[in-house]
């Protein structure tokens, strides 16, 4: 949709052609409705101690996890009732795990749900909104810190408002790399992993650092604090939102192949520039995991 606004300028009268956001108001209710759900995080982290599992003995799930699902699909179905939806606690309950060009809604209620249920203090809210297989915008509240994250395709990426900028850092043995141990206890990707940080710790880097969840380690590379993430074995609702606030920070996303990323193929490098994300490919030791769909077995 295209507006004609007029300012003077100058003393003259220039039109000016204005395009509005279509996606502005659903960015507004994820905001909102993130928000919302991060004050239920809050209140719940001392008393819900009901923990289940999932895919494995430490996927864990709570109570609070499938409430907050459920309190922001509701609140977006009743505004956009045409919108889909990939949330993880509904795939977990058996929902198909299909990202199509519609607009859909990527929500991961309780990022860090183990840290959630040790009271850990880092745990997101994200939700990342995407149309034609694109992400165009991408919020992920850190609700204990009470920061909120927010990306607009295009249009930049901030935390509380402020704009965010990657760290300039070029060189890999001045950097902070994240990365996490994910849930599978399979061995043999234990391996994989456990070889991966040791080629990157003795490159040497600076420091190997992980904050538990996958949202909270990409705001941290948007924001200048890491140079890097990466992991194997995420969802597409731990990296969506978060993917976004990377790149409209400045930074760069890739497979762990070095190829381009897929949100869908739960593997994801994330870092501040190409000659960190490529040296950091170059010691990734990759495993092959089943796509989103197929929860990933220990
Ligand atoms: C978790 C991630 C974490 C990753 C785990 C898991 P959850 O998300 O954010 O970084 O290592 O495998 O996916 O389950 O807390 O939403």
């Amino acid at each position: 949709m295209e507006f004609v606004c007029r300012a003077k300028m100058n003393g003259l009268w220039v039109s000016k052609a204005i395009m509005a956001d279509v996606w502005q108001s659903s960015m507004d209710h994820a905001v909102a409705v993130a928000r919302k759900a991060g004050e239920m995080v809050r209140g719940a982290l001392k008393d819900d101690r009901t923990v289940m599992t999932k895919s494995s003995a430490v996927d864990l799930v709570t109570q609070t996890d499938q409430k907050v699902e459920q309190l922001i699909i509701q609140s977006v179905k009743e505004k956009f009732p045409t919108h889909r939806f990939i949330g993880e606690e509904s795939v977990a309950a058996g929902e198909s795990c299909n990202l199509t060009d519609d607009p859909t809604w990527i929500i991961d209620p309780i990022d860090g749900t183990t840290n959630f249920v040790h009271a850990f203090p880092f745990v997101a809210v994200s939700i990342g909104f995407s149309v034609n297989k694109q992400v165009e915008f991408g919020v992920v509240y850190s609700c204990l810190e009470d920061k909120m994250f927010t990306a607009r395709r295009g249009r930049g990426a901030f935390c509380n408002g402020e704009p965010l900028q990657v760290s300039e850092q070029t060189d890999i043995h001045q950097a902070i790399v994240a990365t996490e141990f994910g849930s599978s206890r399979d061995p043999t990707a234990v391996d994989h992993i456990f070889r991966s940080l040791r080629n990157i710790l003795c490159l040497p880097v600076h420091g190997v650092r992980g904050a538990g969840t996958a949202a909270i380690n990409m705001c941290l590379v948007a924001s200048g604090c890491a140079e890097a993430y990466y992991e194997i074995g995420i969802h597409v609702w731990d990296v969506a939102a978060g993917s976004l606030i990377v790149s409209e920070a400045g930074g760069v996303l890739l497979d762990v192949d070095g190829g381009d990323v897929d949100l869908m193929s739960r593997r994801i490098v994330a870092a501040n520039n190409r000659t960190i994300a490529e040296r950091i490919v170059k010691e990734i030791e990759s495993f092959t995991l089943q796509r989103d769909d197929a929860p990933l077995q220990s």
